[in-house]
């Protein structure tokens, strides 16, 4: 029997939301991902609380971020806008999934090895959550029968996870999860630092110099990217390995002209003439978000009554999965 298709997809609010927030994951879930099936788009905020954090700030940026969404054309008449927090369905199932995966799963994930890495050298030291954050995901994925996870390729390796404990959660006490598979933008899946092409564009990062972020005023959007670190080979050519530079400009024209990098490349004698064009794309792709996103935080109320409704329908719809997977490994159903 065919899958009826079902969406879910999150952000952290660890940061102001970058272009490669925008470009791997916002855009693509409201000019297509929406429209697809039932979708959910979720502000990940337990997430936020794996790596050190200010708790005034997380509450600043959650709000930032859902309106961020709407601003990017979620619309919450067609899907489902909410807080992870709100929905106690994602912390219930979380506990399940960690009693179904393994240390030595948790301890492989990339990410984990590298934010271990960073926040080993803070005072505070490694979360327990930061190794366990991928057993939440899965639950945030699963607890909706997702069939589908739209994420940029840094978190391929997570929705793979998440598809090996459902199969053997399944295996083990019977058919109660969706089996989900990630899908990746064909072009800008990894946005790079535009100060350090070779590391993901991330928004928690300490140097915000090669990031551009979506609330960012047009004439620093078009300074960061003209200033873009790239090489000093003549003329311009698309090459991913050798010249990392020049691939992470190409790829992100491509993505706001929908052409091919390889094709772009053979129009640019120099790199200063791709720096300006890809500059003034960025700018006006941003131009519209910018404009709505201030017109939304004009009126916060409307994002609560927005996170409010999608907390009710997001529980509503997780809850049946959830209760059934408590009841498959054997825990009493509640008097
Ligand atoms: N650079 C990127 N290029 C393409 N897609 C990206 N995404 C993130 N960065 C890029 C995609 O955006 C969605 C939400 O991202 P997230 O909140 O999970 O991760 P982040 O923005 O990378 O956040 P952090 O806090 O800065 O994390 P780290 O420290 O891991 O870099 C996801 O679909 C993600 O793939």
């Amino acid at each position: 029997m065919a899958h009826r298709t079902r969406i879910f997809s999150g952000i952290k609010p660890t940061g102001h939301l970058t272009l490669g927030n925008y470009l791997g994951a916002l855009r693509r879930w409201a000019e297509e991902d929406q429209h697809r099936g039932e979708a959910l788009f979720c502000v990940v905020d337990l997430h936020a609380l794996t790596v050190e954090h200010d708790p005034a700030r997380l509450r600043r940026l959650s709000r930032q971020t859902a309106g961020l969404l709407l601003a990017a054309g979620l619309d919450p008449a067609v899907c489902t806008v909410y807080a992870q927090s709100h929905v106690d369905e994602h912390t219930r199932l979380s506990y399940l999934m960690e009693c179904v995966a393994t240390d030595g799963e948790m301890r492989r994930m990339i990410q984990y090895k590298e934010k271990a890495l960073r926040a080993r050298e803070t005072a505070q030291g490694v979360r327990l959550s930061l190794l366990t954050y991928p057993a939440l995901m899965a639950a945030d994925i699963l607890a909706f029968g997702a069939t589908e996870v739209p994420v940029g390729e840094d978190q391929a390796q997570h929705v793979e996870l998440a598809r090996d404990l459902a199969e053997r959660f399944n295996h083990r006490y019977g058919p109660v999860f969706t089996v989900p598979r990630a899908t990746v933008p064909p072009v800008a899946a990894r946005v790079m630092d535009l100060q350090d092409p070779t590391s993901k564009m991330g928004k928690s990062h300490a140097s915000t110099a090669g990031m551009v972020h979506l609330l960012d005023e047009p004439e620093a959007v078009a300074r960061k990217v003209r200033r873009a670190v790239t090489d000093s080979e003549p003329g311009v050519s698309y090459d991913r390995e050798l010249r990392p530079g020049v691939a992470n400009l190409l790829e992100i024209l491509s993505s706001c002209t929908g052409k091919e990098p390889a094709v772009l490349a053979e129009g640019y004698a120099g790199i200063g003439a791709l720096k300006a064009d890809t500059a003034e794309a960025v700018v006006e792709l941003l131009r519209p978000l910018r404009a709505r996103h201030a017109e939304i935080s004009a009126d916060p109320s409307h994002v609560d009554g927005v996170l409010r409704e999608g907390a009710a329908r997001a529980r509503a719809l997780a809850r049946p999965t959830v209760d059934a997977a408590y009841e498959a490994v054997g825990l009493m159903a509640p008097a």
